[in-house]
């Protein structure tokens, strides 16, 4: 038998939180963050951008964290100080919902972003695109989302304004960094598997432009935690019958690989005006 992960047998996944970032304290040496990224498929280099590394821990030494369930998601959580002075949190180890061990492992990064004193949540993805005038390779704001994993980080009673959650202020700054960056409502869909044609057009009957399977839950307890929320997204290839060819994971990781030097620049750039 092995024994219960922290986060199942806790009372409060705030209290995991905070002795994860009580870890990163100690393993890192830097007592409190200012900003926290999620780095997903294809940003993964952006962190050498960003800021000098003071300190690289396996996120499997902070409690809480699970091993990352695909390679190509790089499992370190990194300290980075930009030339403004600023501590950054980059996590590159994101849990997402379709492994299926619950929606707190889910957001337990974003929770532990905010215990580490971090206010601002910059969440990219790699995702699908809806909008046939969108290219694979093409970085693009999310403006809002929809939810359609039918569950939420919230436990009980708690109920939390989602208006503004992708900030506009933030997407402005962004934009002051890359004025053609065009923006869309993101799909989080379960996963693991694509969605068929007709999700899709389902996605865009409902207001949706890309589709994913990350980043809203996230969002939503980035949020709750008080924390101002930017989010980006890859297109790293057109969603299911938008393109007549099939879906690949090879095709995703190509389309990342070949994106990311601009987008990476492109997120540094950003968070140095955050
Ligand atoms: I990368 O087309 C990537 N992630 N749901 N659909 C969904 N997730 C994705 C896709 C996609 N591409």
């Amino acid at each position: 038998m092995t024994n219960a992960h922290p986060l199942e047998a806790a009372a409060s996944p705030f209290e995991v939180a905070r002795t994860a970032a009580s870890d990163i304290a100690r393993l890192t040496g830097v007592e409190r963050h200012d900003i926290a990224v999620t780095l997903g498929s294809g940003w993964g280099r952006a962190a050498e951008l960003i800021g000098e590394t003071v300190a690289e821990i396996p996120a499997t030494e902070v409690t809480g964290f699970s091993k990352p369930a695909l390679e190509g998601h790089v499992g370190t959580i990194r300290s980075l100080r930009t030339a403004g002075g600023r501590h950054v949190l980059v996590i590159g180890a994101r849990t997402h919902y379709y492994e299926g061990h619950g929606v707190r492992r889910v957001v337990h990064s974003v929770r532990t972003a905010a215990a580490t004193g971090a206010t601002t949540m910059v969440l990219t993805n790699g995702a699908g695109g809806i909008r046939e005038t969108w290219r694979a390779g093409q970085p693009v704001l999310i403006s809002d989302h929809i939810n359609l994993t039918a569950d939420s980080p919230l436990e009980g009673a708690t109920f939390i304004d989602l208006t503004d959650l992708y900030s506009a202020r933030l997407r402005e700054i962004a934009r002051s960094v890359d004025p053609s960056l065009d923006e869309g409502v993101y799909c989080q869909f379960r996963g693991p598997h694509y969605e068929t044609p007709a999700e899709v057009r389902m996605a865009r009957a409902i207001g949706g432009d890309i589709v994913g399977m990350s980043t809203a839950l996230e969002a939503i307890a980035a949020r709750e935690a008080g924390m101002e929320v930017l989010g980006f997204s890859l297109i790293t290839n057109l969603a299911a019958g938008i393109s007549p060819d099939p879906l690949s994971h090879e095709e995703v990781i190509d389309a990342g690989r070949q994106a990311e030097p601009v987008i990476s620049g492109l997120l540094a750039k950003v968070i140095e005006r955050l």
